[in-house]
């Protein structure tokens, strides 16, 4: 065995410790589930929050059965590395200790602080030529302000500003750092350098020295702390490397890409639907912005030039929604009434903000689609039904604005992510595109997680090697597209006037 990373992948409502273990000549990678468990926001008096220390605690039960794994199989673990939803944040103070909890990205009292900042510099177009990070109200600038109108206590007393995964690396290490891929969320950076634009924070009367060093992906933090090590049977002096700690930059790292000079996109699909080219340059531009793109950062130094779509968070909230109402329909089982529903029956834009927040969905839909002068859907699956569709249709409409940047059509979609197992969703998207969808790998994130820990441990070389191992690991899946062209011609047609 060449080595064996533990990758703690989190997501917005579970958490998973996956085992990789690199192997063979040429190298492969075999990837385990060692431990999973969910987790909720919670609503508390002052907002919605993220439960740290139960979170904390189910990244130990993860160690440790990776570590007994790691023992069953004779193996020795060499490192752990924790990616994680982005933008969300701590502020700890001098001896480390955190000074509130973390709000979940949801919360409602960011949508005023944005517009509270975007006032202050001068516009979004102003922000976006400075960071390159499209306007979503809970990127990291805006949560600042919020907590500064809320909870100035705690700015007061913040020696530093730490993203969710870096204060898992430093629970885990006892070393604090910030990792590249997590920070360029939180609007924070300067587009061009890819450094803290303090510029920035001065601007906004925020402390500039919370701030601290900035790491790439792939870079060991610290080791174990021997407490730990003792507690959860991992090894003494393990490696802790930050991953692309950004749960997008690693599932996107690990988009099987061989041929890399054909025009290819990838869309990473899970909760958000991410959908983007990688650059070598960023492109902070007026059309960029309006369209609008993001330049978040990625491993290498490459650009993950993308859009956020809003992803398969509808229906998960409806499931949510027809849960509490007594109705238990599995995930597959809403998949499966959407099939059998009438096609193109009502579209609606994925992305209006009035779906973003927690809460009943169906409302929500129904009141999009009345504005629009539609029929509301009724049934559950006419409700899921219109969600894919539109999401389908907002990946082609991307995908036909992100070709007017990078110059060439897309040949090539690689869809990965835990969003790649709804068969009925990538049939669309290949119906909705204009070019060929490759589905896999489903677990993108934790692959990439553990193959950018094995390049910081020098067992790969770089991207293109990490792609190639990948490829090599992980099947791939041409999706079947599912309508006629034609229909989908007339769709997109509808679609492009209710969206922006
Ligand atoms: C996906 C993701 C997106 C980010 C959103 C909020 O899980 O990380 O990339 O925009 O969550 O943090």
């Amino acid at each position: 065995m060449q080595s064996a990373h533990l990758a703690i992948d989190l997501g917005a409502s579970s958490g998973r410790a996956m085992l990789g273990l690199l192997d063979g000549e040429p190298l492969q990678l075999k990837l385990e589930e060692v431990h999973r468990f969910e987790h909720h926001a919670c609503t508390v008096p002052t907002g919605i929050v993220w439960n740290l220390t139960g979170i904390w605690r189910q990244i130990l039960h993860g160690l440790a059965a990776g570590a007994a794994r790691c023992k069953e199989l004779g193996v020795e673990l060499t490192s752990i590395g924790v990616d994680c939803w982005g933008v969300d944040f701590v502020l700890v103070g001098a001896g480390g200790e955190v000074l509130g909890l973390p709000h979940c990205y949801r919360d409602a009292r960011n949508e005023p602080a944005s517009d509270r900042v975007v006032e202050r510099v001068g516009g979004e177009e102003a922000l976006y030529a400075r960071t390159g990070i499209q306007r979503m109200p809970f990127n990291t600038v805006f949560q600042l302000e919020a907590l500064r109108a809320a909870e100035p206590a705690q700015l007061d007393a913040a020696s530093r500003l730490l993203f969710l995964p870096d204060l898992f690396h430093y629970w885990l290490s006892g070393e604090q750092a910030t990792e590249r891929t997590i920070a360029s969320t939180g609007a924070l950076l300067d587009v061009q350098s890819g450094e803290w634009d303090l510029g920035l924070m001065g601007l906004l009367d925020l402390p500039s020295g919370i701030l601290g060093p900035i790491i790439d992906p792939g870079t060991q933090v610290g080791s174990l702390r021997d407490a730990l090590a003792d507690e959860t049977g991992a090894p003494r002096g393990l490696k802790v490397i930050a991953p692309a700690s950004h749960d997008t930059a690693s599932a996107i790292a690990a988009a099987p890409v061989t041929d890399a000079g054909a025009p290819w996109a990838y869309l990473s699909s899970g909760t958000w639907s991410l959908l983007g080219a990688e650059l070598s340059q960023p492109c902070s531009t007026e059309a960029a912005c309006r369209a609008p793109f993001t330049n978040e950062r990625g491993v290498d130094g490459t650009i993950r030039f993308l859009k956020n779509i809003a992803g398969l968070w509808l229906v998960q909230e409806l499931r949510r929604e027809y849960t509490d109402a007594g109705q238990d329909y599995s995930f597959a089982k809403l998949v499966e009434l959407a099939e059998a529903a009438e096609p193109f029956r009502t579209l609606i834009n994925p992305n209006d903000a009035r779906l973003a927040a927690p809460g009943a969905m169906t409302p929500r839909v129904a009141e999009l689609a009345a504005a629009a002068g539609q029929p509301a859907p009724e049934t559950p699956g006419q409700f899921v039904r219109c969600c894919l569709e539109s999401l389908a249709l907002c990946y082609a409409q991307t995908a036909d604005r992100l070709a007017g940047f990078t110059g060439s059509p897309i040949e090539r979609l690689h869809v990965v992510g835990g969003g790649t197992q709804n068969k009925l969703l990538n049939a669309m998207t290949a119906g909705a595109l204009n070019c060929q969808v490759l589905t896999g790998p489903t677990e993108a994130t934790a692959i990439g997680n553990a193959l950018v820990q094995a390049m910081g441990c020098g067992a790969i070389a770089d991207l293109a090697e990490l792609r190639q191992v990948v490829a090599r690991s992980e099947p791939v899946e041409a999706a079947t597209p599912i309508g006629a062209k034609d229909d989908w011609r007339q769709a997109r047609e509808r679609f492009e006037t209710l969206s922006s």
